[in-house]
């Protein structure tokens, strides 16, 4: 069985090779303008990043390497007993370009699970943290600390050569996805059940089947397989959202992955962006408070409007590229339409019934691009329904997730090396010159 790294050896020269041929021939070729509205709109439309892992169509969605949700859930081998996709197989296919076999996928799970411990000082860390630190906050100063063991860094002082960059940057990036959960379970535990011993990592589990074991849910068979496929899904969304992007930029002064990735988890804490689904839930219970379980499509009309009035923002709804249905949220739908026990879920019912309201109330409102639901609008209620409610905690996951596809960037902005990012900005005084 060969290794991600062996893999990875193999694929890395005809990558090579077809960036020095795009850069030989088509260094010039133009393929897209820069319009006013692009600079003073946040970049939107503006083709201007490499991101090999993903890239988001507009209308369909999201596709890794090609592939899209469902393909990937036909694919890509699940965890022993379960039949969602796992963070492992989606990484190795974000990383490779290929899809791994059965045994890759438990060679990687292994791997990782032989390195999650933290080193204590981190415990120590994030012990100290006072509870009513955000956990996003926390996480983001965890991933920070870890840098303290950076394979790149220590080797970059020693002084390598570029084409060895990627090997100690893949290092330490396996090495932060291994310990992603540990820190992100040691979090809740402090925050929200303090005294109970977190368990040993098992060698046997993949990385979520871990995770969901140290947050204390390891028996919750159903919240675990939600958990691999959430992270699975959540983990690239091509590379101009905000917490990819961070990493990019972050990582383009050759910064290590996790001054890089700890960058991006600031982004991500953001309301507009991965904290929008504490967000919805916050949101959705609102309105099961005001309205009451059993409500009817006018009532849920009414409320939408009430927010909209109130010059909020419709948690869960709009995007930035998207202009249709986000297929992550079709496919988290069809997993609760499989699940008795969430079809009789009061949040999960008005989640639905929200969404058969909410895309026309927001095209007559007539301000957002895009009125359909993006992944946030379901995937908190999910997490409370069985039984993991504290939703200040819910972005935390998301930051577990999106660093298989943020680091996945960072080693091929490595091998293939890419330079410092540097747009160029311009003032509205010096806009109005070039207009003239
Ligand atoms: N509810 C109300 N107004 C909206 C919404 C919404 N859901 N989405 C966009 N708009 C408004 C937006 O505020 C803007 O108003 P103004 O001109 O007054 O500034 C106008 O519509 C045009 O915005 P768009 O170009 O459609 O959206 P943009 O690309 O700027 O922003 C989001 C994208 C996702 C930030 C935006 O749709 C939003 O705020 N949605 C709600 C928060 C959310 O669900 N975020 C999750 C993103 C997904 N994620 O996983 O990170
Ligand atoms: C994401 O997954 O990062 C969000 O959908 C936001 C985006 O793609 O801009």
């Amino acid at each position: 069985t060969k290794s991600l790294k062996e893999t990875l050896q193999e694929v890395i020269p005809g990558k090579q090779e077809q960036l020095k041929k795009l850069k030989a021939e088509h260094a010039q070729t133009v393929v897209g303008d820069v319009k006013v509205e692009n600079i003073i709109g946040g970049m939107r439309g503006i083709k201007a990043m490499l991101w090999e892992a993903s890239v988001l169509d507009p209308n369909e969605g999201i596709r890794f390497h090609g592939l899209s949700i469902p393909d990937c859930q036909k694919v890509l081998p699940p965890a022993p007993g379960g039949k969602e996709i796992i963070a492992e197989s989606m990484l190795w296919l974000l990383l490779t370009g290929q899809v791994p076999t059965e045994a890759q996928t438990r060679q990687l799970s292994r791997e990782l699970a032989e390195k999650g411990d933290l080193p204590p000082f981190v415990e120590k860390l994030v012990d100290s943290f006072p509870a009513t630190l955000h956990p996003m906050t926390q996480l983001g100063m965890g991933v920070a600390a870890l840098n303290h063991d950076s394979l790149f860094q220590a080797a970059y002082e020693k002084g390598i050569k570029k084409s060895e960059y990627w090997t100690y940057t893949l290092d330490d990036c396996i090495n932060l996805i291994a310990r992603l959960p540990t820190l992100a379970a040691r979090i809740y535990r402090n925050v929200y059940k303090s005294g109970t011993p977190l368990p040993a990592l098992n060698k046997d589990l993949d990385l979520i089947g871990n995770y969901s074991a140290l947050l204390g849910f390891g028996d919750n068979h159903n919240l675990t397989e939600y958990l691999r496929l959430y992270i699975a899904l959540h983990g690239d969304h091509e590379g101009g959202n905000a917490s990819a992007h961070t990493a990019h930029l972050v990582g383009s002064t050759l910064s290590d992955p996790y001054l890089s990735y700890s960058a991006a988890l600031f982004a991500l804490a953001g309301p507009l962006h991965g904290l929008a689904n504490q967000e919805v839930l916050r949101w959705q219970m609102a309105m099961q408070a005001e309205l009451g379980s059993d409500v009817s499509h006018e009532q849920i009309k009414e409320y939408l409007w009430k927010t909209l009035k109130s010059g909020q923002v419709v948690p869960g709804y709009g995007h930035g590229v998207l202009r249709n249905p986000d297929p992550r949220f079709i496919a988290l739908q069809e997993f609760c339409d499989a699940r008795p026990e969430l079809q009789e879920s009061s949040i999960i019912r008005l989640v639905k019934k929200t969404y058969e309201v909410a895309p026309d109330v927001l095209k007559e409102h007539g301000k957002t691009k895009n009125p359909y639901p993006n992944v946030d609008a379901t995937s908190g209620c999910v997490l409370h329904h069985y039984g993991l409610t504290e939703f200040k905690y819910y972005t935390v996951i998301f930051g577990v997730s999106r660093a298989l596809g943020a680091l996945t960037q960072l080693v091929w902005a490595r091998a293939l090396g890419l330079p410092l990012e540097r747009p160029k900005s311009l003032s509205m005084d010096a806009i109005e010159k070039l207009i003239k």
